[in-house]
């Protein structure tokens, strides 16, 4: 059902449906169908798809060479709970008219930051009661919330891992309060991104002790969360740079190795974000294997970074053959573990009109839905699974077997290598594999 508050922001633009790839409706999806099957599952529950508050309703396009170019109708009043209620309004009606199931937010994203902890929590609390609503009327759901504990000046050192204790203190404050408020709106998930948590300089950074800071302070959140009944998942979202130089949760395997030190495992997983894999050198799809094979892979934040450059342009997903990759490790380690996929991106600073929000959206959901699709097709009707299988398959019986149960010494390996003939060549077959990803999409 679409909801409209007082008045309609997106106005002559109604639910956006599927209509199959025939379709010349630029304003429909072509390959989202929500309730289709792929291996056993809805897309709708495959993906869960989340509309990102802060790129879609706050940013507006401001770059570090001029101001924003996108001029929000719900941002006219000058009083800040005003604007917080009509861009909830707009929100909604966007979320629903979308037929999405879910977004997530950051405290400041729903109402501005204002001077003190106290009307914070005031203000938070009177907009979360009104999302609350929203959320009632519409059926959308929280998939994360978070505290953006990286824009506000105070954090120029660090947030839990600022090296003034009075700092760490007021983060562990917003945190709380992003806490409760994920809890009273059924947040499914909370995420932490560690945004200032790094260093721009070793020289001045204690980083054994900083590390510590973080750990302590992901248990203390962790401990209240669950005494205050919260059952869902933790997500850590690596990045390995930007703002800092260098970020403590760089990637997937170092935040699984920080998760594993601080003994925070078994309530924290991991949030892949694309655009984050691909700036620590990673592909997406390596991130999402990492995560998935320490049984971490949460969730998804959706976007796409741009080859000729090195920082986080969270452009929205249109790469067919990337996220087909990615969709066949989501399909082959059984997918996101209470997550979902959420897009972190953004449209352009010149994209202007009220509909590119959508034509956006519906490219990436349509992105997303093609790629697994094709994942599906090439794991049952192709090669695929049985090519990369074989490529083993002297693990699976004899020596190779005994070596993999961890029954030969050093001893009894290097004799089996004296006695074997010579290894053969054989071809990783690398071509033939992407030609069959292009065959299928
Ligand atoms: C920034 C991050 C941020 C997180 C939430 O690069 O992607 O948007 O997803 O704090
Ligand atoms: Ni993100
Ligand atoms: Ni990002």
């Amino acid at each position: 059902m679409i909801l409209t508050g007082d008045k309609e922001f997106y106005k002559g633009i109604g639910a956006i449906t599927f209509e199959g790839k025939e379709s010349d409706n630029p304003l429909s999806f072509k390959y989202y169908d929500p309730e289709r099957k792929v291996m056993g599952k809805t897309m709708r529950e495959h993906f869960k798809f989340a509309v990102a508050y802060w790129h879609s309703f706050c940013g507006q396009g401001g770059d570090p060479f001029g101001p924003g170019t996108q001029i929000f109708p719900w941002d006219k009043s000058s009083d800040p709970m005003k604007r917080a209620y009509d861009k909830a309004d707009a929100a909604f009606e966007f979320i629903t008219k979308m037929g999405f199931d879910y977004f997530c937010f950051h405290d400041v994203d729903l109402v501005d930051e204002s001077e003190s902890l106290s009307k914070n929590e005031k203000q938070l609390h009177e907009i979360g009661n009104y999302i609350a609503l929203k959320q009632k009327d519409s059926n959308v759901k929280l998939l994360w919330g978070t505290a953006n504990c990286f824009s506000n000046p105070v954090y120029m050192n660090g947030a839990a891992t600022n090296p003034d204790f009075k700092v760490v203190a007021r983060a562990g404050a917003q945190i709380k309060m992003a806490l409760d408020l994920t809890i009273s709106l059924g947040g499914e998930n909370y995420v932490f991104w560690g945004g200032r948590e790094g260093y721009m300089s070793l020289l001045n950074t204690d980083m054994s002790r900083e590390l510590d800071h973080m750990g302590q302070m992901l248990s203390m959140a962790r401990d209240y969360a669950r005494a205050q009944g919260f059952n869902g998942s933790f997500f850590i979202e690596p990045k390995p740079m930007e703002p800092m130089k260098h970020q403590y949760d760089f990637d997937a395997a170092t935040a699984i190795g920080f998760l594993r030190e601080y003994k925070l495992d078994s309530d924290f997983k991991l949030n892949i974000e694309v655009n984050h894999a691909t700036l620590a050198q990673h592909s997406f799809e390596h991130e999402l294997t990492v995560a998935a094979n320490a049984e971490m892979l949460g969730s998804i934040d959706a976007n796409r970074g741009d080859n000729q450059n090195g920082w986080d342009t969270d452009q929205f997903p249109v790469n067919l053959y990337e996220v087909t990759e990615a969709m066949l490790v989501l399909l082959q380690t059984g997918g996101l573990k209470g997550g979902g996929v959420n897009f972190d991106a953004k449209i352009r600073r010149n994209s202007t009109d009220f509909d590119d929000i959508f034509h956006a959206h519906i490219g990436g959901v349509d992105t997303f839905a093609r790629a697994l699709i094709t994942a599906e097709k090439i794991l049952i009707s192709s090669e695929y699974s049985s090519l990369r299988k074989n490529r083993y398959a002297s693990f699976d019986t004899g020596n190779g077997n005994q070596f993999e149960k961890g029954s030969l010494t050093l001893e009894a390996l290097s004799k089996i290598a004296f006695n074997d003939s010579p290894p053969k060549r054989t071809s990783g077959k690398q071509e033939l594999f992407e030609n069959i990803i292009n065959q299928f999409i």
